[in-house]
């Protein structure tokens, strides 16, 4: 390749400095000699420094490229939008060929150099190729994932039915490398008084110049990056607002006015972006005053039957009523369509009907002040914080409430614990309680579904001082739900109350819930207050009791968390032991046994029978602070529960076999395992035996370490959480 070829990158960047770096990076890897022109929106102080540094980055201030009559106007604190930076940058471009990447996207290995030996091979204006979306960053893209390897068998020219398959919902003109003399020669710019659709004209403009100079090459791929957090970062997609529809309107209005009767390619695609833009947008943002414009476009539109004829039969019945200006007709079909794709959640699933007798009758009735709901984990267990604030409840205020539990199996504990009432999660009653409960109080997140009623109370006690990053701090999410840090953020307004255990989760919490501080109550752990319960001795020899563990035993408890890949289903996760428990007997079973306690997302029971008598699996059982008491030292990982354990003073090693693709890739940690932890971070089982054999000397070396901790972490814990979070919240 002609080693003198550069290519001009057109960059347009507004915030969002994780993308950019993602993005420039994976221009850098592309080996082709170019000049990245970086034109920002809004200042440039937030440029990370592998950006700054670039010597092919040349950065921008759009705003420098107002007129000199928009002085006033350039002042304002108001973003100049990605058509105006695009052209500013296209303005600075030196480069034989101009290529356009959003600075939040980013190009798989190998992308950019088969267009530009493509677009020199063939003397072509414009070389495209084929475009992705994911939720994920490029250190996590999986382009098998993806569901496709490609697209295309070979290089093929971008016409007939390539031109609607490269554009199947709207014409955008990222991954495009188009050549500079086309668009000066042309004029061809982008329409700054658009906020969101000015690529429609401009392409099309580029492709009508080109002829069909142009060409898809197969294995070139850009990423089109979805943003996950909606609330701080959206994209501009996501943005998109009441007036968005007028505005795709008019500029598919524009851009037919210059192909009308000279393309009828070109036409074909804007009247297919035209169907995808309403199927996609109606009603949201299809506000009624469009609609008659709509009909106009509609019945302008030359190949109505072959558009609309493969479509789903009530979305087709809908565009037609449009057509026809049957605007009523046009919602109900629409309504139709949405109940019939819906028709399992409709006619099929239990939930659905018990929400809609909710809606008809529960809501109505009047919420009662007097009644408690409880949920830990789910309804999998009678534990955690909500189970001690009950119990505390239950003594200070006895009948003065009624106590509703939710609980999927059974508990002797709950049984004895007093009058209370149980429903399962998500069952009819479960549905009923919630709709009328004056008091909720949970560990975990409440049902989506659910909104809180005016009057109501809820108290989220959470489950952990945070180690592994939460909400808006983990960077990609791996959970089922991509839009997980929205939804999230939703349903942490419902809560009224938030407990936190220390300094360190009121910051965590404020940031990653985006939840104020002011209703942050950091109270400690009302589950910790057991472990400073005065009668502690007894109630350890009572869980001894209940396992069955000889007396004179040592206990090692082995607490791992959950990983977010080894999952069976939503909720239900696997776990892969990575103790050599074989060898953990030999060395230790004269004096010690082990108690194993998985995660509770660890729906596989483990089969430990070879173990009997060494190993105890604790994994069942439901209040792992009553384990607490039991054990002589804690084996962990990445779980919260050495944040709780350390409240005991005793020995916590973390065995962290996994730890480069848990802590840097998967998650994402708070804190720094080397040099915060009380304990020392081991990866192997030759390792964790040795630390075994040497826990005197540890817990002298680490002495000084633990105390720092322990003023850190556990500084509100002191036995009496659960009495002044109860006293705050039932005042
Ligand atoms: N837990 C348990 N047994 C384990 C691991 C955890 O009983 N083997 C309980 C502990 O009470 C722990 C809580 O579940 O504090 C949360 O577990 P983590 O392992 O910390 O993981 P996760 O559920 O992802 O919660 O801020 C805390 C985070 O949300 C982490």
């Amino acid at each position: 390749m002609d080693n003198r070829t550069k290519v001009s990158i057109v960059i347009s960047y507004w915030k969002g400095t994780q993308y950019l770096e993602d993005c420039i990076r994976s221009i850098e890897q592309q080996g082709v000699p170019c000049e990245i022109l970086l034109a920002c929106d809004r200042g440039h102080d937030d440029i990370p420094d592998l950006v700054r540094d670039n010597p092919d980055v040349k950065i921008m201030e759009a705003r420098e490229c107002l007129p000199e009559e928009a002085g006033e106007e350039g002042s304002l604190d108001l973003p100049l939008g990605v058509a105006f930076c695009r052209n500013a940058a296209l303005g600075n471009a030196t480069s034989k060929y101009v290529y356009f990447i959003d600075s939040d996207d980013y190009l798989l290995e190998d992308a950019l150099l088969p267009m530009l030996e493509l677009a020199q091979e063939k003397q072509a204006a414009v070389v495209t190729g084929n475009q992705y979306s994911s939720w994920f960053s490029s250190y996590n893209f999986d382009l098998a994932k993806a569901g496709r390897e490609s697209d295309l068998a070979e290089n093929t020219e971008l016409h007939g039915d390539m031109l609607r398959r490269r554009f199947p919902f709207r014409m955008t003109v990222q991954h495009f490398l188009i050549r500079r003399s086309l668009i000066e020669e042309n004029h061809i710019r982008f329409d700054a008084g658009r906020i969101h659709y000015s690529d429609m004209e401009f392409i099309l403009r580029v492709l009508q110049c080109a002829g069909r100079d142009a060409w898809v090459v197969k294995d070139s791929y850009y990423v089109c990056r979805l943003h996950n957090d909606r609330i701080h970062l959206p994209s501009l997609s996501q943005r998109e607002d009441k007036g968005c529809a007028a505005e795709f309107l008019d500029a598919y209005q524009a851009s037919m006015d210059q192909v009308r009767d000279r393309d009828r390619e070109l036409e074909a695609v804007l009247d297919h972006c035209l169907v995808q833009f309403v199927l996609s947008h109606y009603p949201g943002c299809m506000q009624q005053s469009v609609l008659p414009s709509l009909r106009k476009l509609f019945s302008q539109m030359r190949d109505w039957k072959s558009l609309t004829g493969d479509l789903p039969f009530w979305q087709r019945k809908m565009l037609g009523a449009i057509r026809s200006g049957r605007y009523r007709a046009a919602r109900i079909c629409h309504q139709c369509y949405v109940v019939r794709k819906k028709k399992k959640g409709v006619f099929g699933n239990r939930i659905q009907w018990y929400r809609l007798m909710e809606h008809l009758l529960f809501r109505r009735l009047p919420v009662r002040k007097d009644w408690v709901i409880l949920e830990s984990f789910f309804g999998r267990s009678y534990s955690d914080s909500p189970k001690y604030l009950y119990e505390y409840l239950q003594r200070r205020y006895g009948d003065r409430y009624r106590y509703i539990w939710v609980l999927n199996g059974h508990s002797e504990a709950l049984d004895k614990s007093g009058k209370h009432t149980v429903c399962r999660l998500e069952s009819l009653r479960y549905v009923y309680y919630m709709a009328r409960c004056g008091y909720r109080i949970f560990n975990v997140r409440q049902p989506s579904w659910n909104k809180k009623r005016d009057g109501m109370v809820f108290l989220e006690t959470w489950h952990g001082t945070p180690l592994k990053k939460l909400g808006f701090d983990m960077e990609d999410v791996f959970s089922s739900d991509p839009e997980f840090k929205t939804v999230f953020y939703r349903q942490a307004k419902d809560w009224d109350f938030l407990v936190s255990a220390n300094p360190f989760s009121t910051d965590v919490f404020e940031r990653a819930f985006g939840y104020s501080r002011e209703r942050i109550l950091e109270y400690g752990y009302p589950r910790n207050d057991i472990l400073y319960h005065p009668g502690k001795e007894e109630i350890a020899a009572e869980v001894k009791r209940e396992f069955g563990i000889p007396e004179g035993k040592k206990v090692i408890l082995y607490a791992p968390t959950w990983r977010d890949d080894q999952v069976i289903t939503v909720g239900q996760y696997r776990f892969e032991l990575a103790l050599d428990l074989a060898r953990m007997q030999k060395e230790f079973g004269q004096d010690s046994v082990f108690m194993l306690r998985t995660h509770y997302y660890v729906s596989q029971q483990l089969d430990l029978s070879a173990y009997s008598g060494f190993v105890y699996d604790g994994s069942r059982y439901e209040d792992i602070s009553r384990i607490y008491l039991i054990s002589d030292l804690l084996i962990t990982d990445y779980s919260s529960v050495f944040f709780d354990y350390a409240n005991l003073k005793r020995p916590i090693l973390f065995y962290a076999y996994d730890r480069e693709s848990y802590a840097d890739e998967m998650r994402g940690l708070y804190i720094d395992m080397e040099r915060e932890l009380p304990g020392p971070v081991l990866t192997t089982n030759d390792e964790l035996v040795e630390a075994l054999h040497h826990l005197g000397e540890i817990s002298e070396k680490y002495h000084s370490r633990y105390e720092k901790f322990c003023e850190r972490f556990c500084c509100r814990d002191d036995g009496t959480a659960s009495e002044r979070i109860i006293e705050e919240v039932f005042q």
